[in-house]
């Protein structure tokens, strides 16, 4: 099922030129290297996306949100996506659970699901959007990543959120972009515990970002400055990934 409307895919385009937009002739201009010369150009790209994370980290609002609809369009059940398929997905056990805190954060104890779940919660209903080419509406509930933050004693001067995840998926946020409103510690799918499947205890959802910028089944948080990248982001895909 694909529900992906004309707007949101003019801005992909738009977002698909930025990144693809340099014919091989201006990069073997701009790189001063052979084309064929392979490692060369996998550095030059690599530049290019760095770049490319620089100018969308110096574009991004943090007031400007992202749509927020009609909860008649959440769709439940909603689509599931991993990197393999759903049966290998991790099922994590609420009594042994424990959510690791790291770097620059100054209480560092270990949560429980049930710790986590009498946090404030919030309810959104966003467009969750995936590069592979689907979209989906969804209601997710949860605690802002900012409150969770801020009660830990993160230190939010630092450039970097980094997140670690029970199937051994990684990802990381721009500080920005993990204290933006919209961006929560989802315990919640359509007012129902979030299954299995999409990443219980919580997922980070990042409603100004890529599907991929979501991780799931999250058992470490830390705080840095040096750029934690991510599972995708390791394999040719651009980091920042969101407006
Ligand atoms: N831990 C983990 N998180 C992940 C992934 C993954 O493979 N592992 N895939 C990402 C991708 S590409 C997408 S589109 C969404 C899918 O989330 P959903 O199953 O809740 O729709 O999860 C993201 N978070
Ligand atoms: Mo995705």
């Amino acid at each position: 099922m694909t529900d992906f409307d004309p707007a949101l895919r003019t801005a992909l385009a738009k977002r698909q030129l930025l990144r693809g937009g340099l014919s091989l002739g201006a990069l073997t201009f701009l790189t001063g290297c052979d084309v064929s010369d392979n490692e060369a150009v996998q550095r030059a790209l690599h530049a290019i996306s760095r770049w490319n994370d620089r100018v969308q980290a110096a574009l991004f609002n943090p007031n400007r949100l992202a749509p927020e609809f009609d909860d008649r369009l959440a769709h439940y059940p909603f689509r599931y996506n991993a990197w393999y398929p759903e049966e290998k997905s991790p099922k994590l056990d609420v009594s042994t659970y424990r959510l690791a805190l790291g770097g620059k954060i100054a209480n560092k104890t270990p949560w429980t699901v049930e710790e986590l779940h009498d946090l404030p919660q919030v309810t959104q209903i966003t467009r969750h959007v995936c590069v592979e080419g689907w979209s989906m509406i969804g209601m997710w509930s949860g605690t802002p990543l900012r409150t969770f933050l801020e009660r830990v004693g993160a230190d939010t001067s630092r450039r970097y959120v980094g997140f670690e995840c029970a199937d051994g998926y990684y990802e990381s946020l721009d500080m920005p972009s993990a204290l933006h409103p919209q961006t929560l510690m989802a315990f919640q799918l359509a007012n129902r515990p979030l299954p299995p499947r999409h990443g219980f205890p919580f997922k980070i959802r990042v409603a100004t970002k890529l599907g991929f910028k979501n991780p799931k089944w999250i058992t470490a948080i830390y705080v840095t400055d040096r750029n934690p990248s991510g599972f995708w982001p390791d394999r040719g895909y651009n980091w920042f990934s969101g407006s």
